[in-house]
């Protein structure tokens, strides 16, 4: 099993988005393991996008992840990590496939709605910084067998 790091940007808590992100996962088979929501600090919000830091729009991608509070999620599943980048489509929604979040709700490309880890290394190291351990509930699935 492995585990991803999903959030609902500011935009997407702003247009209500919230659940229907929750229900695209849920409706997967994926199982939520991890909830909480934030309003990102400056210094959360660099750290977490630290690889863009020597870019063009990095100031402005601070400016919008912590303009408002952020849904923080931690998803369990098999392969769930790259199904969910699937499911979440490319980053700039304009292009991104329809089906996908982005490609059905997006039409930017800052403001696209979710985040989703990009590998297992990201994974890890965006669910530590965003939960404690005892957050993280590893509850059993009932409908598991008829999933997968
Ligand atoms: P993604 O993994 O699809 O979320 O995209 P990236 O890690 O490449 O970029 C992180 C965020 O930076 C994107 F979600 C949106 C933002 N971004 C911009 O604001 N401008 C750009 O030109 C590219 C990305």
């Amino acid at each position: 099993m492995e585990r991803t790091f999903v959030a609902v940007k500011p935009d997407g808590v702003q247009r209500e988005m919230i659940g229907l992100v929750i229900t695209r996962f849920e409706e997967k088979g994926f199982q939520l393991i991890g909830l909480k929501m934030i309003q990102m600090s400056r210094e959360l919000a660099c750290e977490h996008y630290k690889e863009h830091q020597d870019k063009f729009f990095f100031e402005a991608l601070i400016s919008f992840i912590t303009s408002g509070p952020l849904v923080a999620m931690v998803w369990q599943g098999e392969h769930i990590i790259d199904s969910v980048r699937l499911m979440v489509g490319a980053t700039n929604g304009l292009f991104a496939d329809p089906g996908t979040i982005r490609g059905d709700f997006s039409a930017g490309g800052r403001k696209n709605i979710v985040h989703a880890s990009d590998c297992l290394e990201s994974s890890d190291r965006e669910i530590s910084l965003f939960f404690r351990p005892e957050e993280i509930i590893d509850w059993d699935m009932a409908l598991g067998n008829w999933i997968r």
